[in-house]
Parts: C-alpha cells; sequence; structure tokens
C-alpha cells in the first residue's frame, strides 16, 4: 500500500482542465483515479493498487419508486481502504459524465443487513451527484451485517456493529466527498452532500444526520427502522398474538379484514378512491369487527366467513404490545394496512392453517439476542409472552444502543443549515408508521420545549419536515391501495430546497400506479392531515387535535430511556 504526497497529485489535477466537454472515458482510468484519490483523509488510508475503473453508457434505471426513470452514463470507481478499526473496506463511487456533474455527492444507503443497494446508484447519478456505496467493511459487497456480527465465541463483533450502525455510512460520504472534489477538479466549488435511504437505510440516514450533522447538506430518510431493538421485535408480535389465542387465520380471511377496513375507511378522508389517507379517523371510527361473518372465498382451504376469532387476531394486533400489567411496549401497523407478518402456513396432514415464524424477527433474537452463530430463526414460540416480547425489546435496546438511533438532539444538523425530508407510507405493513410521527415528536419537545404545537413546528420546518404517505406501504406503494401517491422526487425537492432556498410547503408525489397513474400529487406536511372536499377534488391539509393524538404514544412500558425524553 502506498500512500501519496498531496502536492505531486494536486498538481496533476489542477493540469487536467475539465469542463462539460470533457468525455467520461478520459477519466475513467485507474492511473487518473489513482491520481486524484484523497491522501489526507484522518484515520483513512486508501489502497492505491485496488482501484478500479469501468465507464458505463446509456445505463437504464426503471420501475424504482425512490427516483424517476432515467438513463445516465457514469464511471464506476471501486477502491479498498483501511480505517481507525484497522478494517479494510471496499467502497465503490458512481462518477456522472462531467458534463451531466452538478456539483453533488450523495451516500446510496442499503437496506435489510446490506449496506448497499446498488440498483439504487440511479438515484444519485441521474441528479448529476456522485453517488456512494460501501461494503461496511464485512469483507465484501454481498457479505450482510448478520453474516458477520458474533465472532468465533458468540460475542458481538463490536466493531463492524458500529460500523453498521453508523461509521461506515460516514465514511463512504468523508471519501466520497474529497475523492469527488479531486475528480472532477473542482478546486473550492462548494460541493453540496446528501444521503438517501429507506427502511435500514432510512435508520442509518437518522444515524448520520444525529451524529454527523455538519457533514450533510440534506438528508432524505424513508420509512426508517430506528428503536432497532423494538423494531425487529415487533415482527413477532402477529406470532405470539396468534400463538397465544391459539387461532391462525386463513389468509383469505385476514385479507377480507383489510378489504373491509379499506372499504370502510375510504371516504373518511373526503374522497373515494380505494385510498385510506386518514388512518387516524379510521381508527376513530370503525371497528374491524364489523367484518365479522363475511364470507370468503380464496380456493378450495381457504375459505369461510370471518370468525371472532379472525377479528380478535387482527384487533390484537393493530393494539399494539401491552405487558401484563398494561403499559405499551411498542406500536403496531395502521388500520387498513397488509398483515404480512400474521402469515400463516398450511399443514397438509392436518388440514389446518398454522404458525409460520417472522424470519425477520426469528433471526433477530437467535443470532443477536441469544447469540446463536448462524441461526436464521426460531424453532418455536414455547413459552413466549407479551411479556418475553417486552423483555427482548429491552435487551436489545440497552445491548445495541447504536442501532436505536433516536438521538433527538439535531442541534448540529440544524446549525449548520442541513436539511432533514422525511418520509413513511402511511399503511407500511413492516415498519409502524407510528414510530416516525413519535420520533417526530420526541425532537420537537426536546428542541422546543415550552413552545406550543404550532410554534414549534414553525421552528422545525424550515430544516424538518415530516410527510406521511397516504396509501403507500414499505418504502414503495401498496397494491391494495394502488391509487394512492408515491414522493419519487424526493431528491429533486431536496436539491431545490438546499441549493435554491425554496422549502417545501408540501411534497411533490406521483401517481406510480391506478387510475391517475403519472399525475401529479402533493402530500400534507405533519401534523397536519389530508382532507378531501368538493366531493374529492380538492385537497385540504387540516389539523384536528383528537386524529392528531391517535398518534401519541407513552412506551411506559420502560425505564425512561437515556437519550428520548418521551420514552
Ligand atoms: C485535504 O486536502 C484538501 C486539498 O487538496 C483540502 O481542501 C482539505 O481540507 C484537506 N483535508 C484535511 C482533512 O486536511
Ligand atoms: C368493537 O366492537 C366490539 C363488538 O361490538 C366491541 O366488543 C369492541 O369493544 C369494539 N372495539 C372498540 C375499539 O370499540
Ligand atoms: C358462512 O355463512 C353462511 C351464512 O351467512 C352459511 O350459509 C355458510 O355455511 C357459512 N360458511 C361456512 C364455511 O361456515
Ligand atoms: C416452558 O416452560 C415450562 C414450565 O416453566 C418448562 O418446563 C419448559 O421447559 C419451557 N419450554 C421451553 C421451550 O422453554
Ligand atoms: C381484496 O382486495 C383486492 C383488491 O385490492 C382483491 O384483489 C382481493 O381479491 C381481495 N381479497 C379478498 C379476500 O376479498
Ligand atoms: C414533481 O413531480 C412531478 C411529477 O409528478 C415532476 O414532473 C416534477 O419534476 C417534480 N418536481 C420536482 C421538484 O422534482
Ligand atoms: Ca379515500
Amino acid at each position: 500500500m502506498r500512500s501519496y504526497a498531496l502536492t505531486a497529485w494536486v498538481a496533476t489535477t489542477t493540469a487536467l482542465a475539465i469542463n462539460s466537454s470533457t468525455t467520461l472515458a478520459s477519466l475513467c482510468t485507474t492511473d487518473y483515479i489513482v491520481s486524484t484519490l484523497p491522501s489526507n483523509l484522518t484515520g483513512i488510508t486508501i489502497d492505491s493498487t485496488s482501484v478500479t475503473a469501468n465507464a458505463v453508457y446509456d445505463a437504464v434505471s426503471t420501475g424504482q419508486a425512490s427516483f424517476p426513470d432515467s438513463v445516465y452514463d457514469y464511471c464506476e470507481v471501486n477502491f479498498a481502504y483501511t480505517n481507525t478499526k484497522s478494517l479494510r473496506v471496499q467502497v465503490v463511487y458512481w462518477m456522472p459524465a462531467p458534463g451531466s456533474f452538478k456539483n453533488r455527492y450523495q451516500t446510496q444507503a442499503g437496506a435489510g443487513y446490506a449496506t448497499t443497494l446498488p440498483n439504487t446508484r440511479g438515484a444519485g447519478v441521474s441528479y448529476g451527484a456522485a453517488t456512494g456505496g460501501t461494503d461496511g467493511g464485512f469483507g465484501s459487497f454481498s457479505t450482510n451485517f448478520d453474516a458477520v456480527a458474533l465472532n468465533a465465541d458468540g460475542t458481538i463483533n463490536n466493531d463492524l456493529y458500529e460500523m453498521f450502525a453508523y461509521q461506515s455510512a460516514s465514511e463512504c460520504t468523508l471519501v466520497g466527498k474529497a475523492f469527488t472534489s479531486n475528480f472532477y477538479a473542482m478546486g473550492s466549488t462548494k460541493l453540496y452532500t446528501y444521503y438517501q435511504g429507506c427502511s435500514e437505510g432510512g435508520r442509518n440516514a437518522w444515524s448520520q444526520a444525529q451524529n454527523y450533522g455538519a457533514m450533510y447538506d440534506g438528508i432524505i430518510i424513508g420509512a426508517p427502522a430506528l428503536r432497532y431493538g423494538q423494531q425487529q421485535v415487533i415482527h413477532l408480535y402477529s406470532n405470539v398474538v396468534e400463538h397465544t389465542l391459539n387461532y391462525y387465520p386463513y389468509p383469505c380471511e385476514i385479507q377480507v379484514i383489510v378489504n373491509e377496513t379499506i372499504s370502510n375507511c375510504d371516504a373518511l378522508d373526503g374522497k373515494i378512491d380505494g385510498v385510506v389517507s386518514r388512518t387516524d379517523l379510521c381508527l376513530l371510527n370503525y371497528n374491524i369487527s364489523a367484518s365479522l361473518g363475511k364470507p370468503f372465498d380464496c380456493y378450495f382451504n381457504n375459505q369461510g366467513n370471518v370468525s371472532a376469532e379472525g377479528i380478535a387476531v387482527a384487533q390484537k394486533i393493530l393494539d399494539g404490545v401491552h405487558k401484563s400489567d398494561g403499559t405499551l411496549a411498542y406500536i403496531s401497523y395502521q388500520p387498513s394496512a397488509q398483515f404480512d407478518d400474521a402469515t400463516t402456513v398450511y399443514d397438509w396432514d392436518t388440514n389446518t392453517w398454522g404458525l409460520s415464524i417472522s424470519q425477520k424477527a426469528g433471526e433477530w433474537i437467535a443470532r443477536f439476542l441469544e447469540k446463536q452463530i448462524g441461526a436464521t430463526n426460531l424453532p418455536n414460540l414455547d413459552n413466549v409472552t407479551y411479556d418475553t416480547m417486552a423483555d427482548w425489546m429491552s435487551q436489545g435496546m440497552w445491548e445495541f444502543p447504536a442501532l436505536q438511533t433516536n438521538n433527538p438532539n439535531l442541534a448540529a444538523m440544524r446549525d449548520s443549515g442541513g436539511k432533514i425530508l422525511v418520509y413513511h407510507g402511511e399503511v407500511d405493513p413492516s415498519v409502524p408508521t407510528g414510530s416516525s410521527v413519535h420520533f417526530h415528536e420526541s425532537i420537537r419537545s426536546l428542541m422546543y420545549p415550552g413552545l406550543s404545537l404550532d410554534e414549534s413546528n414553525a421552528e422545525m420546518a424550515p430544516w424538518l419536515q415530516l410527510y406521511l404517505v397516504p396509501g403507500a406501504a414499505h418504502c414503495a406503494p401498496s397494491g391494495a391501495q394502488a391509487n394512492g401517491p408515491y414522493p419519487q422526487t424526493n431528491m429533486g425537492v431536496m436539491i431545490d430546497w438546499v441549493e435554491n432556498g425554496k422549502v417545501p410547503t408540501t411534497l411533490n408525489a406521483t401517481h406510480l400506479g391506478g387510475d391517475n397513474k403519472g399525475a401529479n400529487q402533493q402530500l400534507c406536511q405533519w401534523p397536519k392531515r389530508p382532507l378531501w372536499t368538493d366531493g374529492g377534488e380538492t385537497l385540504t391539509c387540516v389539523f384536528d387535535q383528537e386524529s392528531y393524538e391517535t398518534w401519541v404514544y407513552d412506551f411506559n412500558a420502560y425505564l425512561p430511556y437515556l437519550e428520548d425524553p418521551l420514552y
């Protein structure tokens, strides 16, 4: 491994005058890239022998929820560096053609236990942003965190845990910013810096805002898997309800309950379009026991009438996890969301529907909490109660505090001028929508104590905004509420906000499917809620106290959590 004397390479870089007519091919060579590697980053030693470069022309991205269809050229740059933990980390940077580069850098987050999603590179590149990803130091881009989280002796690999929780993303940005500036010979020109992710990527986006706020101009956060200790275990809740009540619903039965909820709550938002834009009004006005006795008929072993047991299971799931003393351990999904976690399997021996343990929760509990190397699920739910769930949530919260990612003190980000855009599907069946609302309210009450709701929201809106997306599922539209819009142009909105000072008042969204495919739709900024007037013609954004209060929770099953005044 060689390190390069800065002065020599600065000279080379500036000698190459880069402008919009410089070809991608002329920059996309290992020699040129080696000459532009940053050599003075604290704690980072880049291995210049590891550089690879590959020019790609007319790359096509289609069907992505987080950015519009696009065609673009880029240079894919790969190299490795060693960090202060002595980890060798592989990074990838997708560099737009010089004529399309717009002085922007973006780190693109991963999802699940992966730190990078290569097929979302266009989310940055199509907006003229050099876009980066990292392997987290896990050994390769195809190695996920869960595969390396435990040491051979069953203890947690603390270095890799910290890399996953927040550090690898920030290093990717640190290296990416410096490299981008050199690659395009930007000199002192401002490089706008962004981070974007959904789900685990949304959690990591929050980790960047909380720990490295001053590093970013804009962070786009979708359906974040924050409060990881609770979030991973909530996936097991539906199964524990089924097991406890000893009733495993027919898939068709639970689907009828959802469909009935959608059709009965559709109009509460003022527009009959198959979209429940107001799950809060649904919660206040609709009782799912109304579907008792409704016939269902999907296929031969999946037909009958909705039972009281099926309704009891669905209602208990919607109620959230309560301990035996009545305290609330965590919330659930909104009414009219799909019951993905409640999926049952058919047993051909007994001809009955039975337990199918959520793999997301089972792996987390078996591998991360119980430290079973290689475990991918729990074998059964013997003796698992709601109190056991709360204990698992507590254990995760205290053992992996960096993954909670719910530190509401964002002063560093705010004070350096950074902007944060949060969006969350109103019928997310994977990360409860209310978890993003609860965190928004934590930030508001910590950072603006003593101000009224209106006053504190007015203080926050210039730098932090939350939008719930009507009818949207987890990081994507929902097939069951296909007429809902989705905010596909968040990067465009963020660029306008950061670079042009255009503060959003509503969020730009598009119908990606359904009857009005292609049409534009604005979303209401929290705490305002959508309400259609003129028979569904006109969108108004309204506040009503009773609806608001359905979103406010007290997680009183826990001792006060150090970082979160609302726990
Ligand atoms: C590294 O060098 C560049 C000039 O090439 C300078 O702008 C930057 O501030 C330096 N970074 C550090 C961390 O010293
Ligand atoms: C829903 O209706 C059932 C049956 O009438 C009733 O027992 C239950 O308390 C109601 N639930 C709520 C939340 O009002
Ligand atoms: C469902 O209810 C109807 C009456 O509404 C009844 O005729 C039918 O037998 C029931 N089906 C099953 C599978 O119980
Ligand atoms: C469940 O609890 C019973 C009684 O405490 C105990 O005998 C049994 O071993 C437990 N089963 C498991 C799988 O832990
Ligand atoms: C639920 O509604 C969807 C349309 O969104 C339909 O395709 C499906 O067949 C319905 N399921 C049941 C069980 O009624
Ligand atoms: C808003 O969305 C529409 C499509 O619905 C799109 O044409 C427009 O460019 C978007 N605005 C921004 C700022 O990205
Ligand atoms: Ca509606």
